[in-house]
Order: structure tokens, then C-alpha cells, then sequence
């Protein structure tokens, strides 16, 4: 009995890591206006990318820079391998993957101050969230998505929603989005769009760009930052299952 439980639990797994493969095959990366591209190519240059499986070896192995909540996390500039790596948003979701992690979600205050604290005291100028606009198949006729910069946006690790991105989000005290950018308007704005006709789908955290402190901004995916990974528990409990070898992470 235990075993068939398992065997279809791993079952579920696999159908819904393959369903998120499919449902993000149409995720593209992007960071700071000032570095959006000024030609009409609006779209990535890489076609046909879908999420990584993780990698057990690498998973084992993963890095454990600092840890909130029993979850590990890693700057990616910590990690020598890493160190000089600024990717796009789904390249750095899946560098994280085939760690069994992936981008960091900032869904309570407390845990957004600690990865801000991460920015301050390293400097950094900006770093790829988990956070995505649910603009791709599967979240159409989603009336509660709507309007999408308003209530669109989830965390793609855990498929969390963000809260209303126009108001203080329960539970904290302040609105992590920044109140401005390159429009002069709150975040999220949408502005690369103007420029080029390239959605900003993927959520940034930047340091002081436009002169507003550590603040959340809506960036254009295929733009190449920095990141944080955290600890996936979908992926270690799926590797864990899978691999009798790596019980124990
Ligand atoms: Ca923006």
C-alpha cells in the first residue's frame, strides 16, 4: 500500500512537472531599462526552452550560503561556480532547478527583509525573483487575474499569487513595489513595452536604480542579472522519491 502511494505520488510529480514544463516553455528573461533593447527583437533569442529536471549529483551538493524557515538559499555571485554569471530570468530559474531550488519568493515581509539586507550588505545591484506575470496559456478566462498588473502576478516556484501590486500587502508595512521608474510611475509599469513592444513579465529586485532605495520592479525577462535560489521542496521531495540514493538532503 505504501509503496503504490508513493509510485503515484512520483506519478503526480512527473505530470506536474511535465505540465509546468509546458506551461513556462513560453517564459522569457529581462533587468534595468537603461540596458532594454532599442530594435524591434521583442522576444527571446532562444526558442523552445523549457524548465530543467534537477540533477540528483547537484542537488546533494547544492549550496547553503544562508537558510530562512529551514529553506537554503545562495547569491549567485557567492557561488565560484557561478560568480560571473548574470543570466535571464528562466536561465536562472533553471540553474536553481538542477540544484532541486529555484528563483526565491518574497511572499512575507519578513523573509523580503532579510533578501533585501542580502542586496544592502553585498551591494548588489539587482537580483531575479520566482516573481512572473500569469500572462501565458492556462491563464486565460482567470477573471481573478484580472486586470493582470494589478492582481497577475505570482510567484512561479510555489504558483503562490502576489497580492495586489497597488496596495499594502497584508501583513506587511510598507509595499515592497517601488512608486517609481522609468515613467516616473509605481511599479508595475510596464514601460520596456513603449520602447520596444517587449512585455515586462518577470519581477526584479533593484538596488537604487532610479533612485528609490531596494525596491521590486516588473523587468523585461530576457534582460541578464544576478539571483537568489532557494530550496524547492517539490523538487528535493520528487528527487528524494525518485532517486533511493538521496534520501536524506
Ligand atoms: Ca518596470
Amino acid at each position: 500500500m505504501i509503496l503504490m502511494c508513493l509510485l503515484h505520488a512520483v506519478q503526480m510529480m512527473r505530470f506536474t512537472l511535465a505540465l509546468a514544463a509546458i506551461c513556462l516553455a513560453v517564459s522569457y528573461a529581462e533587468p534595468a531599462i537603461s540596458q532594454a533593447r532599442t530594435t524591434a527583437t521583442t522576444t527571446s533569442t532562444k526558442p523552445g526552452r523549457f524548465l530543467s529536471l534537477p540533477v540528483p549529483a547537484k542537488c546533494a551538493s547544492r549550496p547553503k550560503e544562508f537558510s530562512y524557515r529551514g529553506k537554503n538559499m545562495f547569491l549567485s555571485s557567492h557561488v565560484p561556480a557561478l560568480a560571473t554569471k548574470k543570466v535571464d530570468w528562466l536561465d536562472a530559474r533553471n540553474i536553481c532547478r538542477e540544484y532541486c531550488m529555484d528563483l526565491v519568493a518574497l511572499e512575507t515581509q519578513e523573509k523580503n527583509n532579510l533578501i533585501f539586507r542580502v542586496i544592502q550588505q553585498n551591494d548588489v545591484p539587482y537580483i531575479w525573483t520566482a516573481g512572473r506575470i500569469c500572462d501565458f496559456n492556462g491563464c486565460e478566462n482567470r477573471p481573478d487575474l484580472e486586470p493582470k498588473h494589478l492582481y497577475g502576478w505570482f510567484w512561479s516556484a510555489t504558483r503562490e499569487k502576489i497580492q495586489a501590486t497597488n496596495r499594502l500587502p497584508q501583513g506587511w508595512g510598507y509595499n515592497p513595489w517601488s512608486q517609481t521608474g522609468h515613467k516616473k510611475r509605481p511599479q508595475p509599469d510596464n514601460a520596456e513595452y513603449d520602447i520596444n513592444q517587449t512585455k515586462e513579465q518577470c519581477l526584479s529586485v533593484l538596488n537604487n536604480v532610479y533612485n528609490d532605495g531596494i525596491a521590486w520592479h516588473d523587468v523585461a525577462c530576457y534582460h541578464e542579472k544576478p539571483f537568489i535560489c532557494e530550496d524547492s521542496d517539490e523538487l528535493l521531495r520528487y528527487v528524494a522519491a525518485t532517486n533511493p540514493v538521496y534520501k536524506n538532503f
